[in-house]
């Protein structure tokens, strides 16, 4: 007897004050994307050697702007989104309503830790990067609030727990609704995961920006920031997947193929997603090679179940576009609804996705890695993966999710979908620019507008990334435009009432195998003891060197 595997309960409301809560952590995320957006058009014109730097008021270096450009994006936006997105999905899939506490915690955590980093950055007092590398010191608000960001995630996850809990009360022996187990495993990952840097930003470098520390070890704290860092990038990608598995197949008029094989893909982001921080760190000192390259195979290790997404995700596309009259090989391909703001959206993510997955493997090898390594290959890379899969998820997201959580309808929807081809468009050009002038020695993180030394290949790769970077800013701009009008003017009737969610053709069965996989704490223990054996031989032999003061460089 098999139960259906995306629960799809009748009669469920949200209440309205979670309504409002999470729409506007939503709102933070699109606030934190605008102020990081601006910024990312300056460093891809410093490629094309175009400096545009003087026209940002108080902004004192490329640095300083670099940074708010790297933490409002990847550390804001992101949490921010999935802090909205991912207990909205678990309480609808368990049709129980969430923890109001901890969403208020959640929001306030999130909101107070994104002020006094976003103080700290914009007084030029934490340009450190995104990274956050000692000795580069910050102000003790830039350590503090990225840190309540992280705890606004637990609280985030403490609610998704808490209501899967109350559900299983109330379900005994019956399997979690697929889209909830999903959403739930995502932030498990994570919350193993940030254990390191919180213990980085609150053990080391605060006490140290306070003064209490005099020294700090920089490589201890790499170590710690990469093994949450890792990570870091999957608990960005993870609420993309949910949205591709659990929700997207609807969305195109199609199911879900397989309901065990996605929770197996999701188990294995939770095993493989964190002994895998020393991929960042190749080239650094004071780690054993051997423990190196464990790291290495576990990285390949990690790219499979992307893999199996990507052949599962396109099955459930086949299927709907099949289902709306596509033939042929690849007729279906066009039959898809690419009117759709929220699908195209979303389809363009996977398709430039799959050349930043391509670029990872580059990176992840081993010895490959030296060539890439601190170039401007990286950012080309992980601007096919952060500011593709996920950036364009989000935004796609946003065209289903905000007018469901505002009640009001997407203002202009063909505008939305060719803005987001903008984006899309840019991005590959954006990233072909900055992938072939890393393979000819371009360095990331360095103001090419006013270096002094360059080489022939740079002009036409910096030429691109500065092409590529303005378009891409055109994209983002559409999309902002877009958010705003639909709250200002956006029509009262036609927004969507309810979460697209969808079946599967291939249900759980209720005692099977498969069951063993909503065991969610055996697997955590599984994964600690991988953690355990991919960094425990560094902590056990390494002697902290509590050696440097700090620097503010920038
Ligand atoms: Fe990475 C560096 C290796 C994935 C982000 N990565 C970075 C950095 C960031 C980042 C931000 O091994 C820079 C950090 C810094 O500042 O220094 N990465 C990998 C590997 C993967 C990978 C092996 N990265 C990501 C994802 C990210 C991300 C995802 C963000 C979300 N990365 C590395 C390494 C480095 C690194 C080294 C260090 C480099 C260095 O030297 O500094 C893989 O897991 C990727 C797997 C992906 C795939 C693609 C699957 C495709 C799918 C789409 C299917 C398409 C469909 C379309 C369905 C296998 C699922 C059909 C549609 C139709 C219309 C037909
Ligand atoms: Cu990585």
């Amino acid at each position: 007897m098999s139960t259906p595997v995306v629960y799809d309960p009748k009669g469920f409301t949200f209440p309205d004050p979670q309504r409002r809560v999470l729409q506007w952590s939503m709102f933070i995320a699109i606030i934190a994307m605008f102020a990081g957006v601006a910024h990312g058009l300056a460093q891809a014109l410093s490629y094309a050697g175009i400096n545009i730097l003087q026209y940002f008021p108080g902004l004192s270096s490329y640095y300083q702007g670099l940074t708010v450009h790297g933490v409002a994006q990847a550390l804001v936006l992101t949490f921010a989104f999935s802090n909205g997105f991912l207990p909205l999905v678990t309480a609808r899939a368990l049709s129980r309503p969430l923890n109001m506490a901890l969403l208020h915690g959640t929001f306030w955590f999130l909101l107070v830790g994104f002020l006094l980093a976003g103080y700290a950055l914009l007084t030029n007092q934490a340009s450190v990067l995104y990274t956050s590398y000692a000795p580069l010191q910050a102000h003790p608000t830039y350590y503090l609030g990225l840190s309540l960001v992280v705890v606004s995630t637990w609280l985030a996850s403490a609610n998704m727990f808490v209501t899967l809990r109350g559900w299983r009360k109330e379900h005994p022996g019956e399997r979690i609704p697929l889209l909830a187990y999903i959403a739930v495993l995502s932030y498990a990952m994570w919350d193993l995961a940030s254990i390191p840097i919180a213990v980085s930003f609150l053990g080391f470098l605060l006490p140290w920006s306070l003064g209490w520390l005099q020294h700090v070890d920089p490589l201890l704290n790499r170590v710690l920031f990469w093994f949450t860092g890792h990570a870091i990038v999957y608990a960005w990608l993870l609420p993309a997947y949910v949205s591709w598995y659990a929700l997207i197949p609807r969305q195109v008029g199609g199911k879900l193929v397989s309901d065990p094989l996605t929770r197996a893909v999701f188990i294995l982001f939770l095993l493989l997603s964190i002994p895998t921080g020393f991929h960042h760190q190749y080239t650094d000192p004071g780690i054993a090679t051997s423990m190196k390259a464990f790291h290495a195979l576990l990285t390949f290790g990690v790219f499979y179940p992307s893999l199996a997404t990507a052949f599962s995700v396109t099955a459930s596309l086949e299927m709907g576009g099949r289902a709306r009259g596509g033939r042929g090989l690849l007729g279906w391909i066009r039959k898809l609804p690419w009117g759709d703001p929220s699908v195209a959206t979303q389809l363009l993510a996977m398709l430039t996705f799959v050349l930043g997955g391509a670029t990872g493997l580059v990176n992840a090898s081993f010895t490959v890695n030296q060539v890439v390594h601190n170039t401007a290959w990286i950012p080309g890379h992980f601007h096919m993966t952060v500011g593709s899969a996920v950036l364009l998820t989000i935004i796609g997201v946003s065209y289903w999710a905000v007018p469901y959580l505002t009640g009001k309808r997407l203002w202009a929807p063909k505008l939305a979908v060719a803005g987001s081809w903008m984006y899309a468009i840019g991005l590959l050009i954006f990233a072909r620019g900055l992938i072939s002038g890393g393979l000819q020695g371009m360095p990331r993180r360095t103001f090419i507008a006013e270096a002094t030394y360059s080489a022939s290949g740079w002009k036409l790769a910096g030429a691109l990334a500065g092409i590529g970077g303005t378009i891409m800013t055109i994209g983002m701009l559409i999309f902002f435009l877009i958010m705003i009008m639909t709250f200002l003017v956006g029509k009262r009737d036609g927004a969507p009432r309810d979460i697209p969610i969808s079946e599967s053709l291939t249900p759980p069965s209720q005692n099977g195998w498969d069951s063993t996989m909503d065991r969610i704490g055996v697997w955590v223990i599984v994964a600690v003891v991988l953690i355990l054996l991919a960094y425990g031989p560094f902590f056990l032999s390494y002697t902290p060197n509590m050696v440097s003061p700090g620097f503010k460089l920038f």
